[in-house]
Formats: structure tokens, C-alpha cells, sequence
């Protein structure tokens, strides 16, 4: 028995996937082509060449997939929708029949006692939307309204929490300023124009919301603690940088109003600031904020690193993950009591924690042993206990991810899921992980060593 109070009664246990990552099928039943299904065609891209045209063909495999979920006890599970399915051109003609896929999907869940919990935005945005300027364009956010509409008026009361946006930082910083994920633009330029429609989009979906939904509304984002790698005043000043850029570059205007002290002055002359009225209608309020976590860095000044000269010091005694990650479960406590202080009384879901560590190809037998990742689980989610002891509201754990999966650039070599999948056969063979996570629901977190 552990001594730290058990998780709250009603803690809810879940898993993550998203959609380009594992549906397939991406013109199925009448839908448009996304940024994601172009960018992984241009050649070196992807690496190994890989795409979403099958993933863990989860668009024809979700009954199997939902069993899977309810045999492991989960209690939610998280998904994305892909806007092209529901709006082939982004804007415009709904597609019914690519939204009868996620109404297939929501029930199956619901009568299998499992919560859906839907993210609108999880980086695939239609094509026809990127030939308009993607986020550059200042129509972004009445688009991402309208489409949010179409999926709340469809989905509403069978999806009880939705996720506006997933880590509005990674579309910007990946797509829009170094253009390593779809769309692949690397401009100084683009990237504060982005990340201002992904906040006003942020908020025009809250406020669709408001007008349709009967559930609860939020935004997911990534936090990444900073820590100083000396107490060099340029350490120190590197590290402020680069908390602003990651760590606050949404949280503060979403939740506190403001733009974060240091911002302008990465950006430069790129700068474009919201303005006072577009500041007011960002701090839209929300239900609950989703926190993805899976490392921190150790942080010096660098000058030759663009655009927030933040060097990153490694930690060779550490472990590190296949992404080159280091596990570090105290930064999940660490931002996860950050948000608190910071922000208030916000009821948080850790939306997103796991590790990609090697697995083969082939799963040798009924059940892959994936002893690095029981330990990473058990590690973070004693993190997240602690949180919880000392007062952080945080409702539900979901693990990323549910199934290996399409890990965008990395393709599908990096191996996140808690479930094993062949890509050959599709065959889904659980991981040791999945197994120790069962355990844990099961017993509301009482197994736990970390
Ligand atoms: O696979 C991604 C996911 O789509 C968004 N958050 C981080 C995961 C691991 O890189």
C-alpha cells in the first residue's frame, strides 16, 4: 500500500491517439486531402517515406480498437477529428458521412462505458485551407469556428470534453517557423502570425461553444519546465526566454490576458502583436486545460540558437527515450504545480505522457515486455499523485498513446502505444505497459511504486 493519498474517486484513466496519426483511410467516404497527407508525399519528409494512408487503420478497425480499450478498463479515451473529413475544403459543404465515422466511433465507446473526450485540432488541417495561407490567414479562426460548430451540433452530448486545440506550439514552431511538420514553412514571419490565429481560433471555438455545447470546453498544450543549466545571469536570462516561448506563449493569453514579458523580443521585427481587443477575446474562459508533458530541459544561453538562443544541456547520466528525451518525472509535478500558482484553480487532465522506447517490429509472443515504459508510467503517474496530495485539481491521466502509431516526421519507427501494432498484419499485441496500466485502473492507482 502507498503511503500518498490514492488518486480522487472519479479519477479518470485514459489514452491518447489522434487522427492522421492512426486512422488511415484519409480520403474516405468523401474527404479532403489534409497538409499532413501532402507533406508526407514530398520525398524526405517522412522518414522511411511513411504516411498516414494506412497507420493502425483504425478508421475501419475502431470496434476492435474500443474492445481492446474496455478489456484494459479504461475509463476514457481521446481522440482527434480530422477537419478534412468533416469539411473536405476546410470551410463550407459539411460531409456527413465523415462524420458518421466519429458518431460510430462515439458510440461504440459510450456502450462500452468508455468517455470520449474529442480534440478538434491535432494538426491536419485541410489542404484547401493551407492554399489560403493555413494560420497565416486572419480568417483562421472563423473557419476553425465553423468547423467546430459542424462537429458540436453532430457530436454534442455523446462527447462529454472537447479539446479545442493540441499544442499550438508545435503547429507554429514545427510547421510555421522551423517547417520540419506540415505545413513545412520555415519563416520567422509566418510563425507569430500562426500562433496569433491559433489563439484567436482557440477562443472562437470556446465561443461556439458556448452558443451549442452542453459538456465542457478546453485547450491542450504542451509544457516543457525550464530549469537553469548555472546561475549565470545569461543562464538564468536564456531560461525566462525560453519559458515565455514555450511555456506562456498561450497560457497567458488564454488564461490571464496578456502577452508574456520577453515574447516581442524573440520574434524581433516579426512581431505582430494581438491587440487589445483581440487580447480580450483570446481570455476566453475555459472548463479545463489539458497538459502534455513528456521531458524538461536543462537550459543555457546560445546565441547561434533561433530564434530564443536556448541551448539545451544534456544529461548524460539520464535516461533518454528513442526521441532523445530525457525521463523526467519531476517536471510533470513541477508544471503541473506551475499551472496552479500561475493560473489559479484550473481543473486540469494530464491529456498526454508516455515514452517511445525500441520495441521490434514483430511482437514475439502475447505480450511484448516494454520494462522501460512500466517504469516511465509508474514514475510520472506518482508525479502526478503528489500533484494531486498537494492540491492541484487534476481529474484524469490519459497515456499517449494508445496504439504505436505514425510518429509525424519520426514515422512509424518511434513506438509510443501501450499496444503493440504489426504494420504488416495490424495485428495489436498488448505491451507489458498495458498491463501495468490495467493494474493500476484497476486498483485507482494503489499498485503504484513511484
Ligand atoms: O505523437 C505526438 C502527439 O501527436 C502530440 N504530442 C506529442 C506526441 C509525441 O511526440
Amino acid at each position: 500500500m502507498s503511503e500518498i493519498a490514492p488518486f480522487p474517486e472519479g479519477f479518470l484513466w485514459g489514452a491518447a491517439t489522434s487522427a492522421y496519426q492512426v486512422e488511415g483511410s484519409p480520403l474516405a467516404d468523401g474527404a479532403g486531402p489534409s497538409i499532413w497527407h501532402r507533406f508526407a508525399r514530398i520525398p524526405g519528409k517522412v522518414r522511411d517515406g511513411d504516411t498516414g494512408d494506412v497507420a493502425c487503420d483504425h478508421y475501419n478497425r475502431y470496434a476492435e480498437d474500443v474492445a481492446l480499450m474496455k478489456a484494459l478498463g479504461l475509463g476514457a479515451y481521446r481522440f482527434s477529428i480530422s477537419w478534412s473529413r468533416v469539411l473536405p475544403e476546410g470551410r463550407g459543404r459539411v460531409n456527413e458521412k465523415g462524420l458518421d465515422f466519429y458518431r460510430r466511433l462515439v458510440a461504440a465507446l459510450r456502450e462500452a462505458g468508455i468517455r470520449p473526450m474529442a480534440t478538434l485540432y491535432h494538426w491536419d488541417l485541410p489542404a484547401a485551407l493551407d492554399d489560403r495561407g493555413g494560420w497565416t490567414n486572419p480568417d483562421a479562426a472563423s473557419w476553425f469556428a465553423d468547423y467546430a460548430t459542424a462537429c458540436y451540433r453532430a457530436l454534442d452530448g455523446a462527447v462529454d470534453l472537447w479539446a479545442t486545440l493540441n499544442e499550438p506550439w508545435v503547429v507554429a514552431d514545427g510547421g510555421y517557423l522551423h517547417g520540419v511538420l506540415a505545413p513545412g514553412i520555415a519563416s520567422p514571419w509566418a510563425a507569430p502570425r500562426a500562433s496569433k490565429n491559433l489563439l484567436l481560433a482557440h477562443a472562437a471555438g470556446v465561443a461556439a461553444y458556448r452558443a451549442e455545447g452542453k459538456g465542457q470546453v478546453g485547450l491542450v498544450v504542451n509544457l516543457e519546465p525550464k530549469y537553469p543549466a548555472s546561475e549565470r545571469p545569461e543562464d538564468l536570462a536564456a531560461v525566462a526566454r525560453a519559458d515565455a516561448y514555450m511555456n506562456r506563449q498561450y497560457l497567458d493569453p488564454a488564461l490571464l490576458g496578456k502577452v508574456p514579458e520577453g515574447l516581442a523580443g524573440i520574434f524581433g521585427e516579426a512581431w505582430e502583436g494581438p491587440t487589445g481587443a483581440e487580447l480580450a477575446a483570446m481570455k476566453a474562459p475555459i472548463d479545463f486545460l489539458g497538459v502534455n508533458y513528456y521531458t524538461r530541459a536543462v537550459v543555457y544561453d546560445d546565441p547561434r540558437s533561433f530564434p530564443v538562443m536556448e541551448g539545451r544541456a544534456f544529461q548524460r547520466h539520464a535516461t533518454h527515450t528513442e526521441t532523445g528525451w530525457e525521463v523526467w518525472p519531476d517536471g510533470l509535478y513541477d508544471v503541473l504545480t506551475w499551472v496552479r500558482r500561475r493560473y489559479g484553480d484550473l481543473p486540469l487532465y494530464v491529456t498526454e505522457n508516455g515514452a517511445a522506447f525500441y520495441d521490434p517490429p514483430v511482437a514475439p509472443g502475447p505480450v511484448l515486455d516494454d520494462p522501460l515504459r512500466v517504469a516511465y508510467l509508474d514514475a510520472h503517474l506518482g508525479a502526478v499523485r503528489r500533484a494531486i496530495a498537494d492540491g492541484v485539481d487534476v481529474r484524469g491521466y490519459f497515456a499517449w498513446s494508445l496504439l504505436d502509431n505514425l510518429e509525424w516526421a519520426h514515422g512509424f519507427r518511434k513506438r509510443f502505444g501501450i499496444v503493440h501494432v504489426d504494420f504488416a498484419t495490424q495485428k495489436r499485441t498488448p505491451k507489458a505497459s498495458a498491463r501495468f496500466y490495467s493494474e493500476v485502473i484497476r486498483t485507482n492507482g494503489e499498485c503504484l511504486r513511484g
